[in-house]
């Protein structure tokens, strides 16, 4: 179990307050001037070293995006920080935390994370939804201005960074990067076509690295205690600690950083005091948000909690939000109800999505009552494949893979409920 010393998110829960003298205390802010005298290169290296990868569910390694970004202006185009505060994947909940309880950690890496990469400006869009999280952001945000820690000469540095805070509207697919930036630019959020990717052309046509709060929070402390520290964290290439958001069937569902590679059945005894009933009654966990598949329980009891563990058991760590699903769960219900989610949230401009997540939803819903035919499984997974793979963006890879999952693992479950349908009908 990750040792509290070794906790970046000290302020988690909130026992202290999030302001900039509590802030201060914990460490927040401590330095920054020295840090920034490094050098932009310095920095990004130091983050390449670390193995920090991507926080927001695709893992992508973060030194390296930072690289990506121009040196020098191109054109005169200024190179632009995007944070994604748009926390809406369902089950995730952890971004909400940091910037409820420890903003100045996503404010002070905000800086840091844009002198590395030679932006001038970052801005933070906040999820709608967020309305009291926007409040202590926005009033975060104003205290580290007039304590001159962003602003004009930011720190003392010599250097100026702005931070802007954008609140969203409500839209899940304003999460996507370039759908994000087209909202930032004042038109509606629909995802771009990649490449170019954002850091070739992304706000306004300029240079921009979009990344998760979580990845920019954790910059400053890393920075500080080196990368050495954070890789000591880990599995290979699945480095540092990272923060878990656990819902669903367990004793005492939480938010909790530990090291990356946690096996399942320990996060769950230390954290959550187990699961409702006891590890028999687990039927299975959705690991990383509602967008990636379901894993039965025979298979993620003992899963290291990272990318290539999860991978292996073909499903994905995603944001790390761990959904527990006990024996009292209907399964088809619970997918079926995902498939909803993501047919009421495509943005409907490539076919594929906008027909398919309707047309999957609809079988879904069928199965569910036990009104669909048998050969509509293979159909429906044979829809899933038609959908994966063929979009503008991932919202249609994320509506296609619950699916796929729900086939893989409880086709009995599927035939079975239809099964008694009929025989309910006939009766
Ligand atoms: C320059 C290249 N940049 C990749 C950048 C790219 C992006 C990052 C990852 O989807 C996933 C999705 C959801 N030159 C580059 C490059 N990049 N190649 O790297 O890109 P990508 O395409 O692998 O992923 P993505 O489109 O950003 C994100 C999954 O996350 N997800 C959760 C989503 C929800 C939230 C939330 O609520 N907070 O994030 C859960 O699984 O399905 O697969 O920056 O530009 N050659
Ligand atoms: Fe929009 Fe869906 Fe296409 Fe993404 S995959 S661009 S959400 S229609």
């Amino acid at each position: 179990m990750l040792a509290d010393k070794d906790r970046i998110f000290t302020n988690l829960y909130g026992y202290q307050p999030w302001n900039l003298a509590a802030a201060r205390a914990r460490g927040d802010w401590d330095g920054t001037k020295a840090l920034l005298s490094r050098g932009a290169d310095a920095i990004v290296q130091e983050i390449k070293d670390s193995g920090l990868r991507g926080r927001g569910g695709a893992g992508f390694p973060t030194g390296m995006k930072w690289s990506f970004m121009p040196k020098e202006p191109k054109d005169g185009r200024p190179n632009f920080l995007v944070i994604n505060a748009d926390e809406s994947e369902p089950g995730s909940c952890k971004d909400r935390e940091i910037i409820r309880h420890d903003p100045h950690k996503l404010i002070e890496g905000a800086l840091v994370a844009g002198f590395a990469m030679r932006a001038r400006a970052a801005y933070i869009y906040i999820r709608g939804e967020y309305i009291r999280e926007a409040e202590t952001l926005f009033a975060a945000v104003a205290e580290a201005y007039d304590a001159g820690l962003i602003g004009r000469n930011a720190c003392g540095s010599g250097y100026d960074f702005d931070v802007f805070v954008h609140r969203g509207a409500g839209a899940y697919i304003c999460g996507e990067e370039t759908a994000m930036l087209e909202s930032l630019e004042g038109k509606k959020g629909q995802p771009r076509l990649k490449p170019p990717f954002p850091a070739g052309a992304g706000l306004y046509g300029c240079p921009t690295t979009v990344n998760n709060v979580e990845s920019i929070a954790v910059a400053p402390t890393i920075l500080r205690r080196c990368a050495g520290w954070f890789s000591s964290f880990g599995a290979e290439g699945n480095k540092g600690t990272k923060l878990f958001q656990i819902s669903g069937h367990v004793e005492k569902p939480c938010v909790v950083e530990e090291a990356m590679s946690i096996p399942f059945r320990e996060l769950i005894e230390k954290h959550c005091g187990g699961i409702t009933g006891g590890w028999d009654n687990l039927l299975a966990v959705i690991p990383g948000g509602s967008s990636v598949p379901l894993v039965p329980a025979a298979q993620i009891m003992d899963c290291a909690m990272d990318f290539d563990g999860l991978k292996a058991v073909g499903s994905g760590l995603g944001t790390a939000a761990v959904i527990v699903m006990d024996k009292s769960t209907d399964i088809v219900r619970a997918i079926s109800r995902i498939s909803y989610f993501y047919k009421h949230e495509s943005c409907g401009q490539c076919t594929p999505c906008r027909e398919g997540t309707g047309w999957m939803w609809r079988v879904m819903e069928r199965l569910r009552t036990g009104d669909a035919d048998v050969s509509e499984i293979d159909m429906l997974q044979e829809v899933t494949k038609q959908v994966e793979g063929h979009t503008i963006c991932a919202l249609g890879d994320a509506a296609a893979w619950p699916i796929q999952g729900l086939i893989r693992h409880f086709r009995p479950e599927l035939e079975r409920r239809i099964a008694e349908n009929v025989r309910e009908a006939a009766e």
